[in-house]
């Protein structure tokens, strides 16, 4: 039985020591040890007791080997990417609170003596149990795991989860289809559960939300922050000089300049870096904590457009900053922005951070046309004329985090098989063909309570909807308030599903492709899905009309149902 562990001391031996990125995480845990065990209290008191499996798991960081080349750890103290070292301490903090056993390994020596793989040799036999319930990667680990795991990789498969910033969305994830209809990934077509991808913001409800924590505020510090701070000083984000070689740059920071006392957290080595004007106050690429208190007084968080969707913005929201951010349009995507390139999903991003505009939103984050400098000054004026409270989205605490991959280890099971009967629905019998109902509604389950009552979410907060045509089912259950849910796709796969929103069919197919269950509005056509791991919340074609399966989700808790725990 897993019990919570307040006590983040053997945590930290856990982790080992000597590169510059393993000494940012332990920091980073050290320094929410408090947040975490009050965490704990709380999601403990709230489960009341409910017994939960002490689980063996296995992380590996595969960015952080040598053998995948290490080319963050040299970069952690020169303004180099810490959203990913951010993630994986944050996720070793959970992991071990909700009282877990854990190994973890940050070199292919260490990975291959913990899978039992001998000395010298190249993978393991088949023979060898796994000694692990789960094992938490990323891309890079999970290469080196296909390498040395032999058969056991793919027979051990479902109990990967795979950390995975920007997402895979299903089209990419299957093989054989990826490869015929050109879905171009440089990180490998792994026929997953799209479920087992997990990422830094929940972007795309085909795959899970991990997330990753901020400070929480108690309401003392909260008021004490908003006492102290500098109504006319701004933050850029961006602790890389490359950053600021942003084109239009002058004309935006000359408009802020005028309003704000300009400052930078920018790394540099000898001299100041050329591409930062002499008017910004460059403090150096600081300790984390030293930002925060940076923050903390600053009124105003600035994005020139890259980095995407790192976790900077939430915590200068948190510590009562405005986050002012360019809007992009044409939108950025793997179509048409090299950062995304290879990259195994077609999302579109219309700002630096779609999260925080899209959950956050006014009066916090401000997103504006930069080349407009009507609109950027006018943003400006408004910004300095309201004051605005920290905030921090519940997914983002420490108790949300915990809450949350609670859940997950409690309920996701991919390895389960499901009951091939409870998935077939008998065949309809033939009707007349009669147009799409023109307020054709929704379809509330269950219609047959006995149908999919091991389900996890719940298969109560389930509704299928028709979407628009050409719109994805991820849009389609936004608009309603609701999100995707895809593992409740096999609900709807059925004749009996599209008849029950009035749609009749004059001719059903079922084939693979990652937009159906569909209606084609031409020919009246019904296509059911052939491939259960395509089942795809994110896609859309002007030819379809795709069934939906959205459910509820708990206010600042998006991944979860509103009876999920
Ligand atoms: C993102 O990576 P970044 O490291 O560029 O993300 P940031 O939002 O800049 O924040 C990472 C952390 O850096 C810290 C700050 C954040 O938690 O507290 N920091 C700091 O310690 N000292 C400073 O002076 C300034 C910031 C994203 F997370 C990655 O997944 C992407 O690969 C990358 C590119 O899009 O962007």
């Amino acid at each position: 039985q897993a019990a919570f562990r307040s006590n983040l001391s053997h945590l930290l031996e856990l982790i080992g020591s000597g590169k510059e990125s393993l000494i940012f995480m332990k920091k980073r845990i050290k320094q929410l040890a408090a947040h975490w065990a009050l965490a704990a209290r709380r999601l403990e008191a709230k489960l009341k007791g409910a017994r939960r499996d002490q689980k063996q798991i296995l992380i590996h960081i595969g960015f952080l080997t040598e053998e995948s080349g290490d080319v963050f750890s040299p970069r952690v103290l020169k303004g180099g990417p810490l959203g990913e070292m951010v993630q994986w301490a944050d996720i070793l903090a959970v992991l071990f609170v909700l009282g877990h056993n854990l190994k973890i390994t940050v070199s292919l020596k260490e990975l291959q003596s913990n899978l039992g793989v001998p000395p010298g040799r190249g993978s393991c036999p088949l023979t060898v149990p796994l000694p692990f319930d789960l094992i938490y990667t990323d891309y890079h680990g999970l290469q080196q795991m296909k390498q040395h795991m032999g058969l056991s990789f793919k027979k051990y498969r479902c109990r990967f989860r795979v950390i995975d910033t920007f997402g895979t969305e299903p089209a990419y994830n299957h093989e054989e289809y990826a490869t015929l209809h050109g879905y171009r990934t440089n990180w490998g077509y792994w026929n997953f559960n799209p479920k087992q991808f997990m990422t830094m913001f929940p972007h795309t409800p085909d795959n899970s939300f991990m997330g990753f924590v901020s400070e929480e505020l108690n309401s003392t510090e909260k008021q004490l922050i908003k006492n102290n701070k500098a109504s006319n000083m701004a933050v850029v984000y961006g602790k890389e000089a490359s950053i600021w070689k942003i084109q239009g740059k002058e004309k935006f920071l000359g408009i802020l300049n005028k309003y704000m006392e300009i400052h930078g957290t920018v790394y540099y080595e000898t001299q100041r870096p050329p591409e930062v004007p002499a008017f910004v106050k460059n403090h150096g690429l600081l300790p984390q904590q030293e930002f925060q208190q940076l923050l903390r007084k600053a009124k105003l968080f600035i994005g020139f457009g890259f980095p995407y969707e790192g976790p900077a913005p939430l915590e200068a929201i948190a510590n009562g900053c405005i986050f002012l951010q360019s809007r992009f349009s044409p939108p950025h995507s793997s179509l048409n922005h090299e950062f995304f390139r290879g990259k195994p999903t077609s999302r579109e991003v219309f700002s630096q951070h779609p999260y925080a505009e899209n959950f956050i939103g006014k009066p916090h984050v401000w997103t504006v046309d930069y080349n407009n400098s009507e609109e950027f000054e006018a943003a400006i004026k408004a910004i300095m004329r309201i004051q605005v409270d920290p905030y921090l989205p519940y997914e983002y605490t420490c108790e949300g985090m915990l809450e949350r991959i609670y859940a997950y280890i409690q309920h996701q099971d991919f390895c389960a098989t499901i009951e091939p009967s409870l998935l077939v629905v008998p065949p309809q019998p033939a009707r007349a063909p009669t147009a799409l109902a023109p307020n054709a509604t929704h379809l509330v389950w269950p219609h047959n309570a006995s149908l999919g009552s091991e389900a996890w979410p719940p298969v109560h907060s389930l509704q299928g909807w028709l979407s628009e045509t050409g719109r994805t089912c991820t849009d389609t259950c936004l608009d309603k308030g609701l999100i995707c849910e895809p593992s409740f796709f096999h609900f709807l796969n059925t004749q009996d599903a599209f008849l029950k929103l009035n749609v009749t069919c004059d001719r059903t197919e079922s084939e693979m492709n990652h937009l159906y269950p569909a209606f084609a509005q031409l020919g009246q056509e019904c296509y059911l899905q052939k491939e259960p791991i395509l089942y795809s919340c994110a896609g859309s074609n002007t030819k379809y009309r795709r069934l939906c399966p959205c459910r509820d989700f708990q206010k600042g808790q998006v991944a979860l149902c509103r009876d999920c725990l």
